[in-house]
């Protein structure tokens, strides 16, 4: 059964109103915390199951909708603990209450840190990856990089602005964009690696979907995958995520990038989405791949209309509840276009706009081409949330 949370918010102002009564910090933001409203869909349900679940759910205080396998609860998540508590006078079924507790734990996790195969990276602050992409024709920055010496002028410049994680690419994604063959994309990806690791001293993140690439990678230094695949392209490229012990991204796309276009169809694009990377990061954990290993993407433009993102930046709660840090890419996409009217090289405020949407909905890592714009905004976002007790 799937369990997606349809809302996640912040309690910080029931916290801070119990602080200001007296309660000490600690204590106010764990009874706060309990004050988060939660809104969950569960199904595929079958009849007794949803009749256990209406009952269940007046007996803690929840609202409950149901319908034709599926059903909606409504709360607060101190409640909904209550509803997931063995009842022994009116146990629910065990599918149901594993599901829950599943849910409430995940969303416990709230870690504030990522782990990767060189060190830790705390993540109580936003964290802004800058984007080096070695392609001949990348949407945004195709060819501006694609010798190692401009490659390492422009991280040093990431670096100074702020970035604290850089993501070297050597394949274009963007819709219908040709993929270079296995020994093309180790040509460009892996020398440009090296000189990064030697001249900037930035943890670096390889963007690939190749098993290859990525071992030689991280063999190279590297110490995350950044797959846009999820894991899904390449068979072998679990394990060596798990034997290298890197950091993973995994980012939920559809199809491949030549055909993901077609396949920008969802009945509500945050839970499909939600759903879709639960499934995608149960496999990596299944595969051996530590939990506080994993970074979840929703994958702005890829199998994505422009309102799906738009939808997506404003429903991440739902991806945070999953139980591990969010990175996001909106970086000079063209939904960013649609909204402002601006053309690729002038959607870089638009952008850090967008980073900053998704830091309050809880996104903690950003993965941008202007590091300076970007690490200025959510400074501003960090220290807004910073003011109310951490936020989300
Ligand atoms: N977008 C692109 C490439 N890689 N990786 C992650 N994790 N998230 C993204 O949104 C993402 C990505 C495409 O953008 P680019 O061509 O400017 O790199």
């Amino acid at each position: 059964m799937k369990v997606t949370a349809l809302a996640g918010e912040v309690p910080a102002a029931l916290a801070s109103a119990l602080a200001a009564r007296g309660l000490d910090r600690l204590h106010a933001e764990a009874l706060a915390s309990g004050g988060a409203p939660v809104a969950l869909l569960l199904e595929p349900l079958d009849e007794s199951e949803a009749m256990a679940l209406v009952g269940g759910a007046a007996r803690a205080g929840l609202d409950c909708h149901t319908g034709d396998g599926w059903a909606v609860v409504a709360g607060t998540l101190a409640r909904l603990g209550g509803l997931a508590r063995p009842d022994p006078a009116a146990p629910l079924p065990e599918r149901l209450s594993l599901a829950l507790g599943r849910f409430l734990q995940d969303r416990q996790q709230a870690p504030l840190a990522w782990r990767t195969a060189r060190r830790t990276i705390p993540l109580d602050r936003s964290c802004v990856v800058g984007i080096v992409n070695v392609t001949p024709d990348s949407f945004s920055d195709g060819g501006r990089h694609l010798a190692p010496a401009d490659a390492l002028a422009g991280a040093r410049r990431m670096r100074e602005a702020g970035a604290r994680v850089l993501d070297v690419g050597g394949e274009s994604t963007r819709p219908g964009a040709a993929r270079p063959d296995e020994a093309e994309e180790l040509r460009r990806v892996i020398p440009v690696v090296r000189a990064l690791l030697a001249e900037v001293g930035l943890p670096v993140s390889v963007d690939t979907r190749r098993s290859r690439v990525a071992e030689a990678a991280l063999e190279a230094g590297a110490e995350i995958v950044n797959d846009v695949s999820g894991l899904a392209a390449d068979p072998r490229m679990a394990e060596v995520v798990s034997a290298g012990g890197a950091g993973v991204v995994l980012m939920h796309m559809r199809g491949e990038p030549q055909t993901m276009d077609g396949l920008a169809v969802y009945g509500d694009v945050a839970c499909d989405v939600a759903a879709e990377l639960a499934e995608r990061r149960d496999r990596a954990l299944a595969a051996g791949i530590a939990a506080d290993r994993v970074v979840l993407d929703p994958g702005l433009g890829f199998a994505k209309a422009p309102e799906h993102n738009l939808a997506l930046l404003d429903r991440l709660g739902g991806i945070v509840a999953l139980g591990h840090p969010v990175m996001v890419g909106p970086s000079r996409k063209r939904f960013l276009g649609t909204v402002t009217g601006r053309p690729v090289d002038g959607r870089d405020a638009a952008t850090a706009a967008a980073c900053v949407a998704a830091r309050m909905r809880g996104a903690r890592l950003f993965r941008v081409h202007d590091v300076a714009a970007a690490v200025e905004a959510l400074a501003v976002a960090d220290a807004v949330l910073g003011a109310d007790g951490g936020g989300a």
